[in-house]
């Protein structure tokens, strides 16, 4: 099943949106597989962020990351990716849709409360990058057969 790994960045913990943030994830029947509280290196920002690298917001972008603990975490479903970017709202808040994340809570790019990876093969490559195989719990719901056909 496709996973992807999403971030509640710096902005989200201290206006105290992981809790809004992991359940729009629940509700929309996506299934937790890792989470953890944590804070990120420089080493680990500048790999994750690795192909912004000498764009004109990567400096910024590099401190946003590292300014404040992030909640990173592996979410699982079918069409995962996809599902969770759309939650999750386009990269600038004031072009996102109604009703996503990006929309509902912010209003600049450059604090746009989550990350969350952008293809299947992104989702297998920083779910790798940010936790061990051992933090990831492999479960099943009893809900399972009334969410995935
Ligand atoms: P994404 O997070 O929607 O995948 P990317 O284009 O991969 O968007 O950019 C990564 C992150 O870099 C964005 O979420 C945002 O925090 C930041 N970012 C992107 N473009 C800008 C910008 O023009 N100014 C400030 N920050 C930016
Ligand atoms: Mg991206």
């Amino acid at each position: 099943m496709e996973r992807t790994f999403v971030l509640v960045k710096p902005d989200g913990v201290q206006r105290g949106l992981v809790g809004e943030v992991i359940a729009r994830l629940e509700r929309r029947g996506l299934r937790l597989v890792g989470a953890k509280f944590m804070a990120v290196s420089q080493e680990l920002a500048e790999t994750h962020y690795g192909i912004h690298k000498g764009k004109p917001f990567y400096d910024g972008l590099i401190k946003y990351i590292t300014s404040a603990p992030v909640m990173a975490m592996v979410w699982e479903g079918n069409n995962a990716v996809a599902a969770v970017r759309q939650t999750m709202g386009a990269t600038n808040p004031t072009e996102a849709a109604p009703g996503s994340v990006r929309h509902d809570f912010g209003l600049e790019i450059g604090r746009n409360i989550t990350h969350a990876s952008d293809s299947p093969e992104n989702g297998i490559k920083e779910t790798e990058l940010w936790f061990k195989p051992e933090e990831l719990v492999e479960w099943s719901r009893a809900t399972e057969s009334w969410i995935f056909e």
